[in-house]
């Protein structure tokens, strides 16, 4: 239930130990955790703070498509990926506009250039939007999650679709212990490859009774921001798997690495913390819809969610 989420967030607060990283924000950290979500007792999506499934709908489809393209999202309204695109064109020497090195950290402590950032934002979601060629070249994130999923790419020069194989796979064969996608390539997490190395690095399939579960290896987690995304995106994933091979759900397992709480979320946390858990809404799926690469986001949505309202936090680039 959501008490798993909310005693993740206590227990890193309480036993976390301050570590420096990649984006100089500053965590606190532990490193291994595993939270158990049983998908029967409701749909996953936090009630103590709104957190908006239509994003990681349009998030999840993008993905699902094989798409690395931060277009599909901005067509989508869905922003969650720009500051790693937007990063690329800036470190580009196509790029002409004011210095935007550190624009992560240095938009949250200087408002002159927060405003400067904003500005030259928008002109990039402008372009991605309005210009093929730009979009082309600005707004691939290269070798991320949908890539790696549905067109890894072999050193032979084969093409494999790891989702389609995986489901085929718990279709004919649902004892097996090798139901895994794997996103994570060692030959692919260099910055020229890969605009963010896959935190999502692992997930496998189960089937038991009938049911369907999910377990992913998260390598690295930003507990206020991603990981309530995460949770509800494995699980409806797992839905939408089990629907299409006529299983029910199980449980999503979420077994975390570097399981870390950013400095400047502490407040928010306090916040939500102070806050009372609701019951969780259910999911509801068009019925229509028979193969898991056929969803739009119209087909996905929640029935009965009465969350407590959102809670905003910067995020770490
Ligand atoms: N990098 C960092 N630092 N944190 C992450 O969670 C993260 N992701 C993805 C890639 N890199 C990451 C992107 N996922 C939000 C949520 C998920 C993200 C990125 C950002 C976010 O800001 N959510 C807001 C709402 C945003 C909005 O309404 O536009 C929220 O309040 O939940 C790990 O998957």
């Amino acid at each position: 239930s959501e008490h798993s989420y909310l005693n993740l967030l206590k227990d890193v607060l309480n036993n976390g130990v301050k570590k420096e990283d990649r984006t100089g924000t500053g965590t606190i950290s532990v490193f291994g955790y595993q939270m158990r979500f049983n998908l029967n007792e409701g749909f996953p999506l936090l009630t103590t703070k709104r957190v908006p499934l239509k994003l990681i709908t349009s998030e999840l489809i993008w993905f699902i498509n094989g798409d690395t393209n931060i277009r599909y999202l901005l067509q989508h309204n869905n922003n969650i990926w720009n500051e790693w695109a937007f990063k690329k064109w800036v470190e580009s020497p196509d790029y002409a506009g004011p210095d935007m090195t550190n624009f992560g950290l240095r938009s949250q402590q200087d408002e002159a250039f927060n405003l400067l950032y904003l500005e030259q934002e928008a002109i990039f979601k402008k372009r991605i939007l309005e210009d093929d060629d730009f979009a082309k070249e600005f707004g691939d994130l290269g070798n991320v999650y949908g890539k790696q999923w549905r067109r890894w790419q072999t050193s032979q020069g084969e093409i494999i679709d790891q989702l389609k194989n995986v489901i085929e796979q718990i279709k004919t064969n649902p004892d097996s212990r090798r139901l895994l996608v794997t996103a994570w390539s060692p030959e692919d997490v260099t910055p020229q490859r890969s605009a963010l190395p896959p935190c999502h690095t692992l997930f496998q399939f189960y089937v038991a009774d009938n049911k369907l579960s999910c377990q992913l290896y998260q390598r690295s987690g930003d507990i206020f921001l991603g990981i309530p995304f995460n949770i509800a995106s494995y699980s409806l994933l797992t839905h939408m798997i089990a629907k299409e091979c006529g299983l029910g759900v199980g449980d999503f397992v979420h077994t975390i690495g570097d399981a870390h709480i950013y400095l400047n979320h502490l407040e928010q946390i306090e916040m939500q913390l102070s806050r009372e858990v609701r019951p969780l809404p259910r999911l509801k799926i068009n019925p229509d819809v028979q193969s898991i690469f056929d969803y739009k986001v119209e087909d996905i949505g929640v029935e009965d969610y009465a969350p407590q309202p959102a809670i905003k936090a910067p995020v770490a680039v």
